[in-house]
C-alpha cells in the first residue's frame, strides 16, 4: 500500500516549508520534525536528531520517512559530524528499531560536487560516477548514501537517496539552470520515491527536465518521476544578467560550482 504517514524532518526549512505546501495534496498526512519550531504549526514535533529517544517516539506508526533536517550549507566538521553524520545515523537507527519500512534521503549534488561539470557534447554524469565529495557537507552526504546502501543491505529497510541539485522558488544563477529543480518537481519526485516498488536503496538525481541538465535522470524516472518544469524559460534573463558560464573560471569548472573553490559559511 502506498504510505500515508509521512515524518518530514527539516519541515521548518527552506526545503521543508515547500513540501508541507504541496505534499498533502498527494494524500500525504504529514508529521513534522525540526530543531526549531516550525511556523503556524502547533503539532510540530521540536527535537534535535542527537536525541535518540525524541526520534524513536517521532517515527514511531509512520508509513515512511523523507528526511531533511541537517545543515545544508558546509561548515565545520564537528558541527557536520553531529547533525548530518550522527544525526542521520540515529534516524536510521530509530527507524529500524520501529519497523519504519522506507526512508527518503536528501543527498545532494556535493556528494559528487568535485566531478568535472560536462561541456556541450559531454555524456550526462550518470549516478554511479564515483563520489567526489567537495566539503565536509558533501561528505555526509556521502556517508548518508552508504548508511542507507548498509541498512538496505543489512536491515532490509529502503531509501532512495535524492541527490537534489537547487530546489528553490526560481533558479537565481547561471549554474541553476543546470541543476535546478522546480519546487513541484522535487514533491513529484519524493512522492515517486515513496510510492515506487522494490527500490532498494536507489540514488538519483534530483532536478527538473532542465534543457542544460548535466546528470542523468534515468533512475529517477525509472521510479515513475516524470518532471514537468524546465529552468530555461529563466534562462534569457539570468544569462543576460551574469553571462554564460565561463570555461575558465574555477568556480566553474564542477558540478559542486563555487563549494569547490570557496564553500559557503568556510570555516566555522
Ligand atoms: P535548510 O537549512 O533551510 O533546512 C534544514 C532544516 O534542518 C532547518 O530547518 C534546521 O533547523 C533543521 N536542522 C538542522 N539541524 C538539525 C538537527 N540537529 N535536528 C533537527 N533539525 C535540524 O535547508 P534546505 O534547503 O531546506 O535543505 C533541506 C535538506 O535538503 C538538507 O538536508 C539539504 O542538505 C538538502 N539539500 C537541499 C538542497 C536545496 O537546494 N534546497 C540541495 C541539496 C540538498
Ligand atoms: C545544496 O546542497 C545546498 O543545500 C543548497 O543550499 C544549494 O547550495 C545547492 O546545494 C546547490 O548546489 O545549489
Amino acid at each position: 500500500p502506498a504510505p500515508r504517514t509521512v515524518l518530514l524532518t527539516g519541515a521548518a526549512g527552506g526545503l521543508g516549508t515547500l513540501m508541507r505546501g504541496l505534499l498533502p495534496a498527494y494524500g500525504y498526512e504529514l508529521r513534522l520534525l525540526d530543531i526549531v519550531p516550525v511556523e503556524g504549526e502547533p503539532g510540530a514535533i521540536t527535537a534535535d536528531l542527537a536525541d535518540r529517544d525524541a526520534l524513536r517516539e517521532a517515527v514511531r506508526g509512520v508509513d515512511a520517512i523523507i528526511h531533511l533536517a541537517g545543515i545544508s550549507l558546509e561548515a565545520s566538521f564537528d558541527k557536520i559530524l553531529r547533525a548530518n553524520i550522527a544525526g542521520t545515523y540515529n534516524l536510521y537507527e530509530a527507524a529500524r528499531q520501529e519497523g519504519v519500512p522506507r526512508i527518503v534521503f536528501a543527498s545532494s549534488n556535493h556528494a559528487v560536487g568535485f566531478t568535472p561539470r560536462p561541456r556541450e557534447g559531454d555524456p550526462l554524469i550518470p549516478v554511479d560516477t564515483p563520489r567526489r565529495p567537495d566539503t565536509h557537507y558533501g561528505l555526509s552526504k556521502c556517508f548518508g548514501e552508504d548508511l542507507a546502501q548498509l541498512y538496505w543491505d543489512l536491515h532490509g529497510l529502503e531509501s532512495v537517496s535524492v541527490r537534489i541539485g537547487s530546489c528553490f522558488p526560481r533558479p537565481t544563477s547561471v549554474r541553476m539552470l543546470s541543476v535546478w529543480m522546480s519546487p513541484a518537481d522535487c514533491a513529484r519526485l519524493f512522492h515517486a520515491a515513496l510510492t515506487a516498488g522494490d527500490v532498494g536503496h536507489t540514488v538519483v538525481y534530483g532536478s527538473s527536465a532542465n534543457t542544460r541538465l548535466w546528470w542523468d535522470l534515468s533512475t529517477a524516472r525509472a521510479l515513475g518521476y516524470e518532471p514537468q518544469d524546465d529552468s530555461e524559460r529563466y534562462a534569457a534573463g539570468l544569462v543576460a544578467e551574469q553571462g554564460e558560464l565561463d570555461d575558465a573560471d574555477p568556480d566553474h569548472a564542477h558540478l559542486g560550482g563555487h563549494f569547490c573553490t570557496r564553500p559557503p559559511q568556510w570555516p566555522h
